[in-house]
């Protein structure tokens, strides 16, 4: 047995509790987002296993606050994939947990909420009661795969959710580096300052969509569909 075991050798030299957290249940899916089964994290993040087709479900916050800035976060380097860059306020995985996994677009969804809120205190220590399930409004979900480093990549459905909160945050310094919020033109700012690296779903989703939605915080649900948009 060595799936998700703490001592396999891809995992050796990584950070002790990025290790512990590769053993966590995923839902993997089907092209039409139907759980297949529950795969490690490890196991999902190969690429190895990723070119051969295994696909898994994640989610992605972008969460404003009342002036409507967006928080941004900067991942740790004891990430395996994707560490020390810029992206998104949350992303993670809902798990193959009665409270995360669904098998309808309204159930999958929810499941989604509920990761999403456990992730937001995991990272940015954000209390639940500072985001109730009703801040957080589905848009869309986009299937992408995105090489990391070495052996690692991403391969995902990946579920949208916007948040509209005042959030105090007291960052998790495992999961993430720096933090801030920003307006819409200090990002923009950002994504052309050559010392800054962002994460390849986060500028995949600011290329298509993000001030879009931006633009029309107030107005989300015209935005909402039941899509699978392949990037
Ligand atoms: C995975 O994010 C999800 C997306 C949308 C890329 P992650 O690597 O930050 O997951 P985790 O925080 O669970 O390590
Ligand atoms: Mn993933």
């Amino acid at each position: 047995r060595s799936s998700g075991s703490s001592n396999d050798a891809v995992l050796a030299g990584h950070d002790e509790e990025q290790i512990r957290l590769m053993e966590e249940l995923c839902i993997a899916c089907d092209w039409e987002d139907k759980p297949v089964g529950a795969v490690t994290k490890k196991a999902c993040h190969l690429m190895e296993n990723i070119e051969k087709g295994l696909l898994h479900r994640a989610f992605s916050v972008f969460l404003f606050n009342d002036e409507g800035k967006l928080l941004i976060q900067q991942r740790a380097d004891e990430k395996i994939t994707f560490a020390g860059m810029w992206t998104n306020t949350c992303c993670s995985h809902p798990l193959a947990i009665k409270s995360e996994l669904g098998y309808d677009l309204v159930s999958s969804v929810a499941g989604a909420k509920n990761a999403a809120v456990r992730k937001l205190e995991h990272e940015l220590g954000i209390q639940a009661t500072d985001v109730p399930l009703d801040c957080f409004q589905y848009l869309t979900r986009i299937h992408y795969k995105a090489p990391s480093t070495g052996l690692w990549g991403e391969h995902e459905v990946d579920y949208i959710l916007i948040a509209k909160a005042n959030a105090k945050v007291e960052a998790n310094f495992n999961e993430i580096k720096d933090h801030k919020y920003v307006t819409a033109g200090e990002l923009k700012a950002m994504f052309v300052d050559p010392e800054l690296v962002f994460t390849p779903w986060f500028k995949l989703i600011c290329e298509s969509y993000l001030f879009k939605w931006w633009d029309n915080l107030d107005n989300l649900t015209q935005f909402e569909d039941n899509k699978i948009n392949r990037m």
